[in-house]
């Protein structure tokens, strides 16, 4: 970490709930970016931790913009940064997955077919969180949201499959448990042109139910399970990180459920009686990103 500027662009004492990764993220991000960036942003917890007027919680050039359009809003500010002939200037979206997976997804695939020399950020906690928990595309199977009261039943979307499909100039998965590793990844989109995509997982004490103090746990646990993949791809040249290499071999990982047993919101598969059924139906999920995953990069 020490090579790792020292100034501060994610501002103390902003509006995030305590222990959100939200805010761990965000910040090594910036780090990497040093500043030189025009941070574009949808409705999503983000918006109300940096605009709670009449202060700001960034300290960068930001731009609010409607729920749908965040893609569409950065071409247009790239637009402007190429006509006043600056090419160096990171324009980054940082949106939920709710604002990614379901209601940005149209402005996404269109700035990416324009091919918009940008960089997409989807911070994923899997939830609405900003409006109480409701379930996205990105909930996973069986997790309890307040408008899935018994557990979701259908699986998350593999964004990721459907990102790659628009063969962006760069593309990575992250996660706020590993924030070098995040910090360089920002690092390599920033030096690259053309649209690129930054997916993070990212635990939310608040929509997930764990105490604060467990984020970075949870955020490993995923790693070290096999439920969230770490890699990136330059162009066409995919690489699994390696701390997700010796989790290829399923005998490696860790049981799901030591990831899932300290979320709230996937209490009731674990009391009053273990359901083994749903378990198994999510460790067949794990297997299954894993295949497609491989199976279209290498
Ligand atoms: C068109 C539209 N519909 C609904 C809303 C209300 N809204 C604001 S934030 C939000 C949830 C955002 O969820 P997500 O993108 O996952 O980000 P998070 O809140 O989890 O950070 C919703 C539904 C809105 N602002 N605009
Ligand atoms: S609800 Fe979750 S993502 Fe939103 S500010 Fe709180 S901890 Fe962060």
């Amino acid at each position: 970490m020490k090579e790792m500027p020292l100034e501060e662009y994610v501002l103390k004492g902003n509006a995030a709930c305590a222990g959100c990764q939200d805010m761990v993220a965000l910040r090594h991000a910036h780090k990497a970016l040093e500043g030189d960036v025009i941070q574009v942003v949808p409705a999503c917890c983000t918006s109300v931790v940096q605009s709670l007027w009449p202060k700001t919680g960034l300290a960068v050039p930001v731009l609010n913009t409607g729920f749908a359009a965040a893609a569409a809003t950065a071409s247009g500010v790239r637009a402007a940064l190429a006509a006043k002939g600056n090419d160096h200037t990171t324009v980054m979206v940082w949106a939920g997955d709710g604002g990614t997976f379901d209601i940005g997804i149209q402005a996404l695939s269109g700035a990416f077919e324009r091919r918009t020399d940008f960089l997409y950020v989807c911070y994923n906690n899997q939830v609405y969180s900003n409006t109480g928990t409701q379930r996205s595309g990105a909930t996973p199977l069986h997790a309890q949201t307040s408008t899935t009261w018994h557990g979701k039943t259908e699986p998350e979307k593999l964004l990721d499959l459907v990102v790659a499909a628009h063969e962006p100039a760069y593309q990575a998965t992250a996660n706020a448990a590993y924030p070098r590793d995040l910090y360089e990844k920002f690092q390599r989109a920033r030096g690259i042109r053309g649209p690129k995509f930054i997916h993070i997982f990212l635990p939310c004490p608040q929509a997930w139910n764990y105490p604060v103090e467990k984020g970075v746990e949870i955020g490993k646990l995923a790693v070290e399970t096999g439920y969230w993949i770490m890699w990136e791809r330059i162009g066409e040249e995919f690489k699994l990180d390696p701390v997700s290499e010796r989790y290829r071999d399923p005998a490696k990982r860790k049981p799901i459920d030591e990831f899932l047993k300290l979320q709230g919101r996937f209490a009731h598969l674990f009391k009053p009686t273990r359901d083994d059924k749903k378990l198994a139906e999510l460790e067949a999920f794990v297997q299954h990103r894993w295949d497609l995953v491989m199976r279209t990069f290498t």
